[in-house]
């Protein structure tokens, strides 16, 4: 059989859960429709040639009630649970973090080690850094800090918003992160940068045809924090815009810092795979971007193609 991972989004009614699978999906345009999930729904996506399969638990007190009582049949060979918390609603805090703590316990008769990724959600980019916000983020951590404490889980917390969806795409990436062996794609790329140093790479990102992180090399970790922060754009870009992309599939962004410091983005659309990945290369000014990408072109392409193509098989 083919290699399979169950990823859990569970959370009270109403922190949305749906909502972040849609836009992981690929569009805002499903956001209106979404009504509370009866019951559970289940999706198939593949990524890398994984299948994944997200259980979305409508959050509504019967439903929880239910899971409880059947917690086995709910979390058996669950790989990776991501909990769900509405951060504008402090009146339900303390709910949410009292089913949280059933959750672990449940895990724990179960003897579930799974990686546990906390999204502290609806944190919208405009009300980030209001003294409110600030002060629920402090509470719900410590309050889900002190809950973990007699566990043995591996707990994420990511800061989101499904207005900004590469929020959404970080705390993913490192969720699959956590479950594929996705170490070798960057081992490839750290190759790829040391010899392309000469021409004034600085680092480069690999995303997959969702747009999911799977591989990273960078000389320097911050360049690395800022190229991160400028997916952001292109990432929204890409979702807006399909004509982004020049007759080469390539995509320019340049950002100036003021102290004759340039950095210069290319993002490029990896033709000769079968689906679209994407590379992303930062460099500085005296970048030269035809050189880098025709080697990697060259010499790189196809070693990703095969390993990622060996990547199920080896966990198989
Ligand atoms: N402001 C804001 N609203 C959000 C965000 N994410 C979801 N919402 C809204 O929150 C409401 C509930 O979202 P859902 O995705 O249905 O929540 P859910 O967790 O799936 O709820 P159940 O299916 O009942 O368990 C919807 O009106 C969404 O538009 C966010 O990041 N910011
Ligand atoms: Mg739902």
């Amino acid at each position: 059989m083919r290699q399979m991972y169950k990823i859990i989004f569970i959370g009270l009614d109403f922190a949305g859960k749906t909502s972040i699978l849609r836009i992981l999906e690929g569009g805002y345009s499903k956001i209106d429709k979404i009504k509370p999930t009866v019951g559970t729904e289940r999706a198939e996506w593949n990524i890398l040639g994984f299948k994944v399969i997200n259980w979305d638990l409508g959050g509504q007190k019967q439903f929880r009630e239910d899971y409880l009582a059947n917690y086995k049949q709910m979390l058996d060979e669950t790989n990776l649970i991501v909990f769900v918390i509405d951060m504008q609603d402090d009146s339900r805090f303390n709910e949410a973090g009292a089913y949280f703590d059933d959750i672990l316990h449940a895990l724990d008769h179960l003897k579930i080690k799974c990686p546990i990724v906390l999204c502290l959600h609806k944190v919208d980019p405009d009300i980030i850094y209001n003294a409110s916000m600030i002060t629920n983020l402090n509470w719900v951590t410590n309050l889900f800090s002190d809950y973990s404490h007699d566990h043995d889980f591996e707990i994420k917390v990511f800061i989101t918003s499904i207005f900004d969806r590469k929020s959404l795409i970080e705390m993913f990436s490192y969720s699959i992160g956590r479950l594929m062996p996705l170490s070798i794609l960057s081992q490839i790329l750290e190759d790829f940068i040391q010899q392309t140093k000469s021409l004034g790479i600085l680092g480069a990102i690999l995303l997959d045809p969702n747009l999911f992180v799977v591989g990273t090399a960078f000389f320097d970790s911050n360049d690395k924090t800022f190229a991160y922060k400028t997916i952001n754009a292109f990432l929204t870009l890409i979702g807006d815009f399909q004509n982004l992309f020049d007759e080469n599939q390539k995509a320019y962004f340049d950002i100036s810092l003021g102290n004759d410091k340039i950095y210069k983005f290319r993002l490029n659309k990896i033709t000769e795979m079968n689906l679209p990945y994407y590379l992303l290369v930062m460099g500085t000014s005296s970048f030269d971007i035809d050189e880098i990408y025709s080697l990697f072109r060259t010499k790189f392409v196809s070693v990703i193609e095969k390993r990622i193509i060996k990547l199920v098989e080896s966990v198989e």
